[in-house]
C-alpha cells in the first residue's frame, strides 16, 4: 500500500517527536483491535493507555461482583479469530472481572500487541495541525507524538463520576470508587461498610459485600429493577456447537439487534392473555439475563402500558423476595422497566433479609453531608469505617471530553459538544479531521455486543485509511449537515422508544450540569448496514483534502 508505514515507529529517547500513522488511545477492547487490524494492514501503530495493563473497562472495574450482563458466553468476546474461539475456555455463561481480564491479556500476547503499547501514560492535549494533517499529541510526561490518524477507543464507561457531596473529602476511613477499584485485596470483614449507589457496579458488589462486612448500608437514589442473573458454568455442547459453527453464529450475532445470537421477540404483549404473560415472564425469570426484557415481548421498550406488565411482574417479584414490607416498598421501582441499564444481579433482593443489611431511601432521607466518621442523611448520622461509590460514569462522551482533543483553528471538542454531542456515524466529528471514535455518542455502543462493534468500526476505519491513502487524500471529516443529519437519525429511532423518557446515563441525566441527550444509536444492525453504505457511496458526507501535509517546523524537530 502506498505510503504506509512511511514514519519511524521507535520512541525516541531524545526527546524528539515519534511519528506514526496511527496513534490508538485505550487499549481496552475497542482499542487493542484496532491496533490490531490496522497493524495488520502495515501501518505504524502506537497505542497509549494510562492504566498499568490492557483491559480498559476490566482493568479499571475490580470491584467484587464485578460480572459481564451480555448475553452469555462465548459471545461476549472477539469474534475474528476462530483459533481464538476454539483456543479460549470461558468457565461460565457470564464471566466475571478476572476472567474477563484474563482474556484480554491472553488476546494481547496472543497476537503480540504489547510491544506497540505504551501503559501509565495518559494524553495530556491533543490538537489538530492543519498544515501538516497530522495529531500532535503530547502525554503526560512530556513526550511529543504525531500521527496521521487518532483513534480514540476511550471508553463508554471510564471517565467515574465521583459525586459532589459536601464534605466527602473529609471522610477518614477507607473510601473507594467502583470504577477505580484497587488492585490489592479490600478486606470489608469487621467493617461498617456504607454503598451509595444502586446501578449494576452497586448492584453487583452489595451482596459480596453484605456476606463479609459486619454492617452495610446501602444508600439508594432511585430504585431499579433488577433480573437474576442467573450465572452457570459453561456448557460444553454449547461451545462445541460455537466452534464448530463459528462463521455462521458470527453472521447471526452481526444481523441481531444486539449483536448476540439469542432469538428476540416480535410478538406484542398484549397477543397474550395477563395468564399467558405472566406465565411466559415467570419462565424468563426463572432463565435469567436480559432474556426477560428481549426475549418476551418486542414492545416492552416502545409501549408504556406492555412495559407496565413486565415491571408489575418484577415489582410482584421485589415484594415476594424481601421480607420486610417497610424495605420493600423503598426498593420498589416505578420509571419505564429497561430505560436504565438493565441491571442483573445475584441475591441483589435476597441480601435486604440479612440482619447485618440496611436500606436508606435518600429520596425520603437525602444526603446532608459526609463526616469523618461517616454520612450524616436528614434523618440520622451512620457511622462507617468504609464507603464505596458506585455512582457511576460521565458515560459516552466523558472520557472523550476529558481528553478534549482540539480540531481545526484550535477549537475544542468542549465547545463543539456545548450544546449538542454531534457526530456522524457516532465515529466522526466535523471539524476534527482524521479524527475517529470507538463506540462514540451517536453509534450503537453499550447497546450492541461492546467487541463485535469495536472489531466492525475498526474495520469500517481501516477500509476509510485505505481509502485515503490509495486516493491520495491527507485528511477526512463529515460535513455539519451529515452530522446534522446523524442527528436526527438516532433521534428519530430513539424516539419512537420508550428510553428517552428516562434518567439514565443513556440520556447524561446522572450528570449535573450535562445536556440531555440519548446518544445511542438504537438500530443495531441498521448501523453497520448505513456504514457500509457511505464506503460503497465514496464515503456520503464526508469532505476530504488532498494530501499535502508537511511536516512543520516544530513536528521536524
Ligand atoms: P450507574 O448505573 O450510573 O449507577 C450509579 C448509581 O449511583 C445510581 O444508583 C445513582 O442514582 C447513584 N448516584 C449517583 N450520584 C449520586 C449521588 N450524588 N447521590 C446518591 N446516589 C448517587 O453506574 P454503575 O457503575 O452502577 O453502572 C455503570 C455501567 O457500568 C453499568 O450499567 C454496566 O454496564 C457497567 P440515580 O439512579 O442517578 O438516582
Amino acid at each position: 500500500m502506498a505510503h504506509m508505514d512511511q514514519h519511524s515507529h521507535k520512541p525516541k529517547e531524545n526527546g524528539a517527536v515519534e511519528h506514526y500513522d496511527v496513534v490508538v488511545i485505550g487499549a481496552g477492547f475497542g482499542g487493542l483491535y484496532a491496533l490490531h487490524h490496522l497493524r495488520g494492514m502495515g501501518l505504524s501503530v502506537r497505542v497509549y493507555d494510562g492504566a498499568a495493563g490492557v483491559g480498559g473497562t476490566w482493568w479499571w472495574n475490580r470491584y467484587p461482583g464485578a460480572r459481564v450482563d451480555f448475553p452469555g458466553s462465548p459471545f461476549y468476546c472477539y469474534t475474528f479469530s476462530e483459533e481464538l474461539v476454539r483456543e479460549w475456555d470461558w468457565p461460565e455463561t457470564q464471566p466475571d472481572q478476572p476472567s474477563v481480564l484474563a482474556y484480554l491479556e491472553y488476546v494481547a500476547d496472543r497476537f503480540d500487541l504489547r510491544r506497540d503499547i505504551q501503559f501509565e501514560t495518559w494524553m495530556r492535549d491533543a490538537c489538530y495541525d492543519e498544515e501538516a494533517q497530522r495529531w500532535r499529541l503530547e502525554t503526560s510526561a512530556g513526550e511529543r507524538i504525531s500521527a496521521q490518524f487518532l483513534i480514540c477507543a476511550v471508553g463508554t464507561l471510564s471517565a467515574t463520576h465521583k459525586p459532589d457531596i459536601p464534605g466527602l473529602d473529609t471522610f477518614a476511613g477507607e473510601c473507594y470508587h467502583t470504577g477505580r477499584w484497587p488492585h490489592e485485596p479490600v478486606s470489608f470483614a469487621g467493617k461498617r461498610v456504607g454503598v451509595i449507589g444502586t446501578g449494576s457496579s452497586g448492584v453487583q458488589s452489595i451482596p459480596e459485600i453484605a456476606r463479609e462486612a459486619a454492617y452495610l448500608t446501602v444508600f439508594q437514589r432511585t430504585p431499579q429493577y433488577s433480573i437474576p442473573v442467573r450465572n452457570r458454568p459453561m456448557d460444553p455442547e454449547v461451545v462445541r456447537q460455537a466452534r464448530e459453527n463459528w462463521a455462521a453464529i458470527r453472521a447471526k450475532m452481526t444481523a441481531s439487534p444486539l449483536g448476540a445470537p439469542f432469538e428476540v421477540s416480535e410478538r406484542s404483549a398484549f397477543e397474550d392473555t395477563p395468564e399467558q404473560r405472566q406465565a411466559l415472564y415467570e419462565e424468563l425469570w426463572q432463565k435469567g439475563g436480559f432474556h426477560i426484557l428481549f426475549g418476551s415481548y418486542a414492545d416492552i421498550l416502545t409501549n408504556k402500558e406492555a412495559n407496565r406488565t413486565l415491571a408489575d411482574f418484577v415489582r410482584g417479584k421485589i415484594g415476594e423476595i424481601v421480607r420486610d414490607p417497610a424495605t420493600a416498598e423503598k426498593l420498589m421501582p416505578d420509571y419505564y422497566l429497561g430505560t436504565k441499564r438493565q441491571l442483573l444481579d445475584d441475591g441483589y433482593y435476597e441480601t435486604f433479609n440479612r440482619d447485618n443489611v440496611a436500606l436508606v431511601d435518600l429520596r425520603q432521607d437525602p444526603i446532608q453531608e459526609i463526616l469523618p466518621e461517616g454520612v450524616r442523611t436528614a434523618n440520622s448520622e451512620h457511622l462507617l469505617d468504609m464507603l464505596v461509590l458506585a455512582t457511576g460514569f460521565d458515560a459516552i462522551t466523558g472520557a472523550l471530553l476529558r481528553l478534549n482533543p482540539r480540531g481545526r483553528g484550535g477549537a475544542s471538542l468542549e465547545e463543539k459538544w456545548r450544546t449538542r454531542f454531534d457526530s456522524y456515524l457516532g465515529m466522526t466529528v466535523a471539524d476534527f479531521p482524521n479524527l475517529f471514535m470507538i463506540h462514540g455518542p451517536g453509534s450503537p455502543s453499550v447497546l450492541f455486543n461492546m467487541p463485535l462493534g469495536a472489531e466492525l468500526e475498526s474495520a469500517w476505519i481501516g477500509d476509510c485509511v485505505r481509502y485515503l491513502r490509495t486516493h491520495g487524500l491527507g485528511a477526512i471529516e463529515p460535513t455539519p449537515d451529515a452530522e446534522q443529519r446523524w442527528d436526527r437519525e438516532v433521534a428519530g429511532i430513539a424516539n419512537e422508544t420508550l428510553y428517552p423518557l428516562t434518567d439514565s446515563w443513556y440520556t447524561g441525566a446522572n450528570i449535573p450540569g450535562k445536556h440531555r441527550q440519548f446518544c445511542v444509536y438504537l438500530g443495531g444492525p441498521d448501523y453497520f448496514r448505513r456504514l457500509a453504505e457511505v464506503a460503497a457511496q465514496g464515503y456520503e458526507g464526508f469532505v476530504f483534502e488532498p494530501e499535502y501535509g508537511q511536516l512543520t517546523e516544530e513536528l521536524a524537530s
